[in-house]
Parts: structure tokens; sequence; C-alpha cells
């Protein structure tokens, strides 16, 4: 039980040291939103709203979560008493979506519990894998060579497997060449939607990649049309963007709309919703893994945390702090081992320290509720 007293919110800006292209768009540097929970005994917790800078992966985006936090979610949670972090969901159930900025304020909810408990926030959850599988998540580059180059420094550094980002103008060809320059590590692709069913000869010639798996080809909020394109492709479908909940994947998983779902805290509101989403795809036998979206080191933390229940049994887009901050904020910086696994911090909570002078520097605006 505690009594959450304050809500802090700092918006960081952190420039990235690559840019991130996807087929909606390219990012250079990250408006982060930063969540600092106090309760009524002086114990804190933090956590991290993964929104992007513009609403093209969802409709939330750093304003529009940073104003949802400040005057409607944060008004919610702020003096009440609660049984457990679990039970924050709850308190801000009267409103619709938003998950992103729920998130924020519900995973640093979990941190502040499990750092009062003083066990690490991984047992928490419920975690059973202290050492966690890493992926990485590489975007669109200005040419196939800069690819290349890309992914053999990442294969070096020992990942598991290899995302790349694909749209209509960077996919066959690219994969092609990957392929033939890379003929046995376990790849994948993700197109953030930016195919429809009229592209179906195009994605079913991607078969003969022997790809892990297509993330989101079609819509960012359709289950129907994956059904469809599963069926006609061998290349198993993960889907991201329309998984927003544990009912969501219980209804993609019936319609076979396809083989993977990728869980990210953010998406689905916190650890909570992803627990739930973790059960639905362990009680089916549908493989899960946890999606990344370029968090800063405090939402890393949170991402190796919930990597560790069992129902996530493929790599995730988690990977080292330095492959996306000069400086990250959090300490140590998160790194991965050259087997390319994470092994889970055995401190209470997120199990990394707070740099909280870092904050203070790449902060353009503070909040406290
Ligand atoms: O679709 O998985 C995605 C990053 C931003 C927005 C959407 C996505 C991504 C990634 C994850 O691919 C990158 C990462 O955090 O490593
Ligand atoms: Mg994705």
């Amino acid at each position: 039980m505690f009594i959450i007293k304050s809500i802090e919110l700092f918006e960081i800006n952190l420039p990235l040291v690559h840019f991130f292209e996807t087929s909606f768009g390219r990012t250079y540097e990250r408006r982060i939103i930063l969540v600092r929970i106090e309760d009524a005994d002086g114990a804190e917790g933090w956590g991290e709203i993964t929104c992007g800078e513009v609403p093209g992966y969802s409709e939330e985006w750093t304003d529009s979560a940073w104003a949802t936090a400040e005057k409607i979610l944060a008004p919610m949670v702020v003096g009440k008493s609660v049984d457990s972090a679990a039970g924050i969901w709850d308190l801000m159930k009267r409103v619709r979506g938003h998950r992103m900025a729920k998130s924020g304020i519900e995973t640093a909810c979990w941190d502040l519990e499990a750092k009062k408990l003083g066990v690490p926030l991984w047992r928490h959850l419920g975690g059973v894998n202290r050492t966690i599988e890493c992926g990485v998540s590489i975007g669109i580059q200005d040419s196939i060579e800069q690819l290349i180059d890309k992914i053999a420094v990442e294969a070096v550094a020992g990942y598991r497997r290899i995302k790349i980002k694909i749209a209509p103008h960077w996919d066959y060809e690219v994969i092609k060449r990957v392929r033939a320059a890379f003929p046995d590590i376990q790849l994948m692709g993700d197109a953030n939607s930016a195919y429809t069913l009229a592209d179906i000869d195009k994605l079913r010639s991607l078969d003969e990649f022997d790809l892990m798996m297509l993330e989101q080809p079609l819509g960012f909020d359709d289950i129907i049309d994956h059904a469809k394109l599963q069926a006609q492709i061998k290349t198993p479908i993960c889907l991201d963007e329309p998984i927003r909940s544990a009912d969501d994947a219980r209804k993609a998983i019936e319609l076979r709309s396809g083989k993977i779902i990728n869980i990210k805290n953010g998406r689905v509101g916190g650890h909570a919703q992803s627990k739930l989403v973790e059960q639905t795809c362990r009680e089916n036998n549908i493989p899960a893994w946890c999606g990344g979206m370029l968090e800063s080191g405090i939402g890393r933390a949170h991402n190796i945390a919930i990597s560790t229940l069992a129902g996530y049994t493929m790599p995730g887009d988690v990977s080292a702090s330095k492959r996306y901050w000069h400086e990250d904020i959090v300490e140590p910086a998160i790194e991965v081992s050259p087997d390319g696994t994470i092994t889970a911090p055995d401190g209470p909570g997120i199990g990394f320290q707070v740099r909280r002078e870092r904050i203070n520097r790449a902060a353009s605006r503070k909040v406290k509720i």
C-alpha cells in the first residue's frame, strides 16, 4: 500500500547517435517525457512515456502526452492510496486510449513499489528468465551499403536477431542484398503499416528470404486484412501497432492475423497490461517479444524487467544505450554481453541509478502535480 504524493514530468531532449528512419519518417532528436512519482514516505519511482515526436506510430505524441499526463491523468492519481502498482490502471480507467501516457505513470509506480519492497522490478513483475535475449532494430538508411555496414557491426556485437525497417521503396532488393551478405543471421523486416493487400505479390516474394517474421505489414489498426495476408504467405506475421490490450491479442489470435506478437509497455498501457498480453500469448502458444520505442535508459530498464516474463520467448528490441545515446540518463548505461544478452540487475526497482544532473541538463520543461 502506498499513497501517491506527487508526480513530476520532465521533457528531455536527446539527440540520437544516428538518425532513425521508419516508413513514417525520420527522427534525429528525441523529445522524451520522464515521470517521477513520490509517495507519502518519500520513496520514488521513475517511468517513461514512450510516444514519438509526431503522431506517426500511434496517435500519441510528446505534446499530447504531456497535456494528458499533466491535466488529466496525474490529477486522477495524486493523493490516492493504492493497494499495489497493479491497481494504478483502474484509477485511470475513465480515460480512453492515451496508453503511453498512462504507461509512464503506471511503470513509475511499479518501480516505486519494488524499491519499497527492496526487490528487483523483474522479480516483482513475476519474471523467470533473468537473462534476456537482445535484438536490434535498424532504420532505413541512405544506401544499402550503409545498412550492410550497420548490420555487420551489430552481428559482431552478438545480437541475436536483426530487424530492418522496410517500406515499398526499401524492401525486396534490400533484403536480397542483406541476405546474400549474411546468409545465416536471424533476420526480420518491420514495415510499420506501409503496405495494403494490393501488395500481396510483393509481400509473398519476401518468403524466399527465410525471414523470422514480417512485422506489421498492413494497417496500423488492422487485424482482418492481416489474417487474409497470413493465409497467403509463409513468413510469420508479427503484430505490433494494433495490439493495445489482451483483448486485442485474443481477437488477433482467434482470427489468425499473425503468428507472433510484439508487446510494448507504452502501446498497451504499462506493466500490468503487458502482463495480461503476455499471459494471453503464453496460453495460446503465441511467441512474444518486447518491442522498443527508442527509449532512454529508464524506458529501457523497464523493458528489460518485463522481458524476463516466461511468455517473452523471442529476442526483443532491447539493445545497448550506446546505440542511441552519447550519454544515457541512467548509470550504469545499459550494456549487452558479447553473447547478445542482458542480465537484469539485482538492485531494487529498475536497478539502474537515475542521473538527476543529466536529466536537469537535458530538460526543456518540468511540472509537478
Ligand atoms: O515499430 O517497432 C517499431 C521505433 C520507433 C517507433 C516504432 C518502432 C520502433 C522500433 C524500435 O523499431 C527501435 C528500438 O527501440 O530499438
Ligand atoms: Mg514495429
